[in-house]
């Protein structure tokens, strides 16, 4: 099968160029200028938009099972509604119960991910430890393509990772060439403050944020980094949603430590006055941790990726719809925390980013798809316009409009966190692995047309990483 994109303008990461773009058979074989087709080839007219990378969404939760209920956006409505917002990859999560073998785990998570419809990998959480998962560490890297493994450090008796954990885990990811991630929250501060709030009386989901104030997310943040710092490992916080947090990782930049940031579309945009709804339902389908933040954090973020100090976005889409949410009608610690966001997140980064004059078309590349791509080990098969990649590619209309609306979004969940927003600058059309799967409104998404995306350990940075603690081991003194 072959499409050619005509007339367009390419942006990648690091450049801008007039090209036409050719795709065979999920790859693409030609970039430049006046490309021939065969005369079957299927013809996207590109004139006056730019042809990027597809997104790449690295934190989402498909059918996630969390807090008693299941979230509804499955993995087939779930990469629609990424297609349909210029997405072309998700990277999920696995997320064994404590005790739970995490290859079985990860084998119920491909199983329910057969009917994705667009590309996708996973992320494995550790959530217990023993020397079999360390054991199962090493078989999901070097048998199952995952060169990544998440840490909670929130969710007390439930998901959460103690600090014993986390230097366990930190240290066989270090071994074995794979990226810690952390979910920085305090997990013991968030329970008492959850406790103290129900004691007062203060039950509805105006009590979240006040139960995971910004310096429960700074503590955990420094803690992890300051853990991975120790032990000479990288580490990736995941939804990074405060300045305190951010100001953890740009120290421990500046001060040489592989250190890297994912930061959400709603906590970029959001603040939180959501919380403070007079309908109950309105602020309860906000409720997600790290909650929204007051304003101020957001300006933070902004500048944590236009300085590099954070380098990827994301959503944490999580659906939970109303009735799911209402299990914590008269306490919030059980509403189930989740938003959606897998369809907006292009759209967004585009209108509040490059139209607001805070990231060049370069950089939307970048934090929206590559750089994604290279800290998970996808590039340039992703995240790139180049001979050979893989053909996931969005056709921008920097023109075009459109309202954020549950009444119109593909996503599974009966509400927007962007409600009424009007967007300028959205996906004309989606190409996934050769294929037209979203063109002028239509969305042409197949089920069981994505592939699961094998991510090796990444040679480049643990060779440096390990070279430089071999250097700095420390010598016994000759007596
Ligand atoms: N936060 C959420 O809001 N939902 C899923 C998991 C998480 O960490
Ligand atoms: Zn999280
Ligand atoms: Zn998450």
């Amino acid at each position: 099968m072959t499409l050619l994109i005509r007339g367009g303008t390419v942006v990648t990461h690091d450049t801008t160029f007039c090209a036409d773009v050719l795709c065979e058979d999920g790859t693409i074989i030609a970039v430049g200028p006046d490309l021939d087709a065969p005369a079957d080839a299927e013809i996207v007219d590109a004139k006056g938009q730019y042809v990027m990378p597809g997104g790449i969404d690295p934190h989402t939760h498909m059918q996630m099972p969390f807090m008693g209920a299941t979230a509804s956006e499955d993995f087939y409505t779930g990469t629609a509604a990424a297609l349909a917002g210029g997405t072309t990859m998700i990277i999920d999560f696995v997320i064994p119960n404590p005790g739970q073998s995490l290859i079985e785990a990860y084998r119920t998570w491909r199983g329910w991910a057969e009917k994705a419809a667009a590309d996708y990998s996973f992320h494995v959480a550790v959530t217990w430890w023993a020397d079999s998962v360390a054991e199962e560490m090493g078989t999901l890297v070097r048998e199952y393509g995952v060169n990544s493994f998440k840490h909670f450090m929130a969710y007390k008796n439930a998901l959460m990772a103690t600090d014993d954990i986390l230097v366990e885990s930190f240290t066989r990811c270090l071994e074995l060439g794979a990226v810690p991630n952390v979910h920085a929250e305090n997990g013991d501060l968030v329970a008492h403050l959850q406790q103290k709030l129900l004691a007062q009386g203060i039950t509805g989901p105006e009590a979240h944020p006040l139960s995971r104030p910004p310096q429960v997310e700074g503590e955990a943040a420094g803690r992890a980094i300051r853990i991975a710092g120790t032990l000479g490992a990288p580490v990736y916080l995941v939804h990074v949603s405060t300045k305190d947090a951010l100001d953890e990782i740009t120290t421990a930049r500046a001060s040489g430590q592989v250190v890297f940031g994912e930061v959400l579309a709603g906590h970029l945009l959001l603040d939180d006055s959501v919380y403070q709804n007079e309908d109950w339902a309105t602020a309860a389908a906000y409720v997600m941790s790290p909650p929204f933040r007051p304003k101020g954090h957001q300006e933070a973020l902004w500048n944590g990726l236009r300085s590099g100090n954070l380098q990827t976005t994301a959503t944490d889409h999580c659906c939970f719809c109303a009735e799911q949410k209402a299990m914590g009608r008269d306490d919030f610690t059980k509403i189930p925390n989740g938003t959606a966001g897998v369809e907006d997140r292009m759209a967004l980064l585009w209108d509040a980013g490059v139209n607001a004059g805070k990231l060049s078309m370069q950089e939307f590349v970048a934090v929206t798809s590559t750089n994604t791509a290279k800290i998970f080990n996808l590039y340039p098969r992703k995240g790139a316009v180049s001979v050979g990649s893989d053909a996931d590619l969005v056709v921008w209309d920097p023109h075009g409009k459109r309202n954020l609306s549950a009444k119109t979004h593909h996503q599974n969940i009966d509400f927007n966190i962007f409600e009424g927003l009007e967007v300028t600058g959205i996906p004309r059309h989606t190409i996934s692995r050769g294929k037209l799967v979203w063109s002028d409104g239509e969305l042409r998404a197949e089920s069981g047309a994505g592939r699961y995306v094998d991510r090796p350990p990444y040679p480049g940075l643990y060779d440096s990483l390990r070279k430089r603690n071999e250097l700095a081991t420390p010598k016994a003194v000759v007596r």
